[in-house]
This record gives C-alpha cells, sequence and structure tokens, in this order.
C-alpha cells in the first residue's frame, strides 16, 4: 500500500486549553502537537496527531522529539519499505528504537487512511464492536477543594461515568475523604502518575478506605516490583499507565501481578497494532482496559473512541467531548457526549475531518514530504 501514498503533511499546532490542567508534576497550559496528513493518490486523507507534550514530564518524548524522529526516521522508512496494510507499520518501525508516540501518530494515520479506502469505520477494521462508548473525565488537581467539588457537581451533571482525580503526595487521603464526605457512591478513582515510591506504603494503604475503583501508576514507570507488592498488600486494583510501554510491559505486569487493570493508550505504546496486542491478551487473561487521554484535540479524540470500541474496554475511558478542554476543536464536527456516552457514527475512518478555517488559527508551521 506505500504505492498508494502521495504526500504526507505535518502541521505544527499550538492549541491554548480552556483551563490549566495540573498533574503531580506541573500545569499543561498550551498543546502543542503535530497533526499529520497522509494523502493517496485519489485525494484520500488519513489523520493522526503526535500525543507527546511541550516538555518530558510523562514520558521521555516531547513535542520537539516527536518530529525530529518523523521527518528524519520515520518518514523516510514509509518512502524505502514495503507493506500490505497497516498492521505491518510497527514492523517496519521496529528498525528505531523507542519514540512511541512519533510512530503512533503516523500509524495511525495511516491505518486512519487504510480504513477509508476500504470504505469502513476504523473501529470496525479493528474489530470494535460497541456503537456507543462509556466516558469518563481526568480532574486535575486544584488549590481550592471547593473548586474541585464544583467541577465534580459539574461532571456529574453532564453525566459522566467514572470519576478520576489527580493525586499526588501531601494530596491525598485528607481531600479524598472530604470527596468522600460529599459524593459517597462517586464511580471514584485516583491517578499520581508516579509520584509515589514504596516508602509511601502505609498512606496507599489507608487509600482502601475509599472504595476507590483503582489507583492508577501509583510508582514511577520502571517500579514492576514494588507495584507487585504493593497491590499484595491493598484491595483497591492497580492499574498501570506510564509503565507500560508496549505488549512485553503488559505480560510483566500481568506476570509478577504488578497491576489489576490496564490503561491503554495507543500513543504511549507505539501504535494501534500495539494497543490491539495489548487488548487481546487482557481479553484473554480477563483483565479488564480503559483507553486513556493525553489531551488530546479532535483527531487523538476520533482514533481513541475507534480504540474504545473493542470488547475489553469495559471501563469507561478518558476521551471527554472536544469541548471539555477546547474553546473550539479542530474538525469539523465536534465529539459530543450524551448523557457520559458517544454514540459511535457510521463513517469511514475515524469519521471526522479537520476543519480547514479553524486549524489555520492554531497553525504554525506546515512541511510537506512528496512520495
Ligand atoms: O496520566 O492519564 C494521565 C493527561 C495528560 C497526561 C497524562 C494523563 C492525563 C489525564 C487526562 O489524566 C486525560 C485526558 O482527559 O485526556
Ligand atoms: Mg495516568
Amino acid at each position: 500500500m506505500k504505492e498508494t501514498i502521495d504526500q504526507i503533511h505535518l502541521h505544527r499546532i499550538k492549541m491554548t486549553l480552556k483551563n490549566p490542567f495540573q498533574t503531580s508534576f506541573g500545569v499543561v497550559k498550551y498543546k502543542h502537537f503535530y497533526l499529520i496528513e497522509v494523502i493517496d493518490h485519489k485525494g484520500n486523507i488519513g489523520y493522526g496527531e503526535t500525543v507527546a507534550f511541550f516538555t518530558p514530564w510523562y514520558t521521555e518524548e516531547t513535542t520537539k522529539t516527536n518530529h525530529h524522529l518523523l521527518k528524519d526516521f520515520l518518514i523516510p522508512l514509509l518512502q524505502r519499505e514495503n507493506y500490505d496494510h497497516p498492521r505491518e507499520i510497527s514492523r517496519v518501525f521496529s528498525k528505531i528504537k523507542g519514540h512511541s508516540m512519533a510512530k503512533a501518530a503516523i500509524e495511525s494515520a495511516i491505518w486512519d487512511l487504510y480504513a477509508k479506502q476500504q470504505n469502513v469505520p476504523l473501529g470496525k477494521l479493528l474489530g470494535g464492536t460497541k456503537k456507543v462508548i462509556d466516558v469518563g473525565i481526568s480532574l486535575g488537581i486544584e488549590k481550592k477543594s471547593e473548586k474541585l467539588f464544583d467541577k465534580i457537581e459539574q461532571a456529574k451533571r453532564t453525566g459522566y461515568k467514572r470519576f478520576k482525580l489527580k493525586i499526588k503526595p501531601g494530596y491525598d487521603y485528607e481531600i479524598l475523604q472530604e470527596v468522600r464526605h460529599y459524593f459517597p457512591d462517586l464511580p471514584l478513582m485516583v491517578d499520581a502518575n508516579g509520584s509515589y515510591s514504596i516508602e509511601d506504603i502505609e498512606i496507599l494503604k489507608k487509600l482502601d478506605d475509599f472504595h476507590l475503583l483503582m489507583i492508577e501508576q501509583p510508582f514511577p514507570d520502571d517500579a514492576f516490583i514494588d507495584h507487585a507488592k504493593l497491590q499484595q498488600e491493598i484491595k483497591t486494583p492497580i492499574c498501570l499507565d506510564e509503565s507500560i510501554h508496549s505488549f512485553e510491559d503488559a505480560r510483566l505486569s500481568l506476570h509478577l501481578g504488578s497491576c489489576r487493570i490496564i490503561n491503554i493508550k495507543f500513543g504511549r505504546v507505539g501504535g494501534l497494532q500495539e494497543a490491539l496486542r495489548i487488548h487481546d491478551f487482557c481479553k484473554k487473561s480477563n483483565v479488564p482496559v480503559w483507553c486513556g487521554g493525553m489531551l488530546e484535540a479532535g483527531i487523538g479524540r476520533a482514533h481513541n473512541i475507534a480504540l474504545a470500541s473493542l470488547p475489553q474496554f469495559t471501563i469507561p475511558g478518558d476521551i471527554g467531548p472536544s469541548h471539555h478542554y477546547w474553546e473550539k476543536d479542530i474538525i469539523e464536527s465536534p465529539i459530543t457526549i450524551d448523557q457520559g456516552q458517544i454514540y459511535l457514527k457510521d463513517l469511514p475512518g475515524i469519521g471526522v475531518h479537520i476543519k480547514r478555517d479553524d486549524l489555520k488559527k492554531h497553525l504554525l508551521k506546515t512541511e510537506t514530504y512528496l512520495f
């Protein structure tokens, strides 16, 4: 299918978040990313979005390393190598170590292009079976607890199905006690983004008091053994996010008992194909998965929705509607939510197109590569 690619555009975009998003590492105010267009000879367009942040706080990749890899290695590889199906791209890219988010952005664009060429929705092509997906929300750290309670209240009214609070050492037990006081039955979970260590085991054990759905990534990404130790000591399931860079990491975690739930982000694992392998393995192992988010704009959201239509995504994902993070998304029909659910559309590929006028407002630069 290589022959069918005519050109690739990389659009450098900077979008301002409606509200700054605070995690244990700091505050995100802007999303800097590359929007990828892979265009075939007939004019079909496959879209992809890079998900790394401006600084390497979540994983080592950044917006700039994503660009470096795309321009200097991944696009040249695609120009040289042969493949018949998007599932083979991960093999082509395996010559290059790491840089999962750069790989995933272009691999997912080629999946979208292929689905459009075949005139099928991407979700169906990947093996998705759901028509409707449940949506959760991730709420950042707030200086004033009243603001957090307001946000929870508002999110409840919108109908979100699962509520995730960011925590960090010193912002955990007490805030959860207050939240549970006002919202005793809320389907609640927490995400530490790796900010604790095994020395904090006592405070983490106490979080069992709050009947949380799960604790996401309490320890740093390489702490497989400590996560397994913690899981033996607590009732609350551990969910791993940053630790899962690949299928092998998923296998290792389940083998060691480091977690009971996996957050799948196809950007973090190097593409949709690797995400499918993890999904299938978790399905076989009876381990629930859910689709994480990276504060994506519309294209990244649409890919996540397609992926989350697969059957083992049994827990609501961090895939909110466009208006949650963006004043104006850059796609023609923004993603909307109805009573905490997103309805899949029966349209080819990811089912959305970029809106050129809105793209221009956030566009810093475009580069074109001819095939
Ligand atoms: O850890 O899941 C995470 C946002 C940025 C980076 C990492 C994470 C998050 C979120 C929000 O929790 C996800 C979203 O709504 O897109
Ligand atoms: Mg997380």
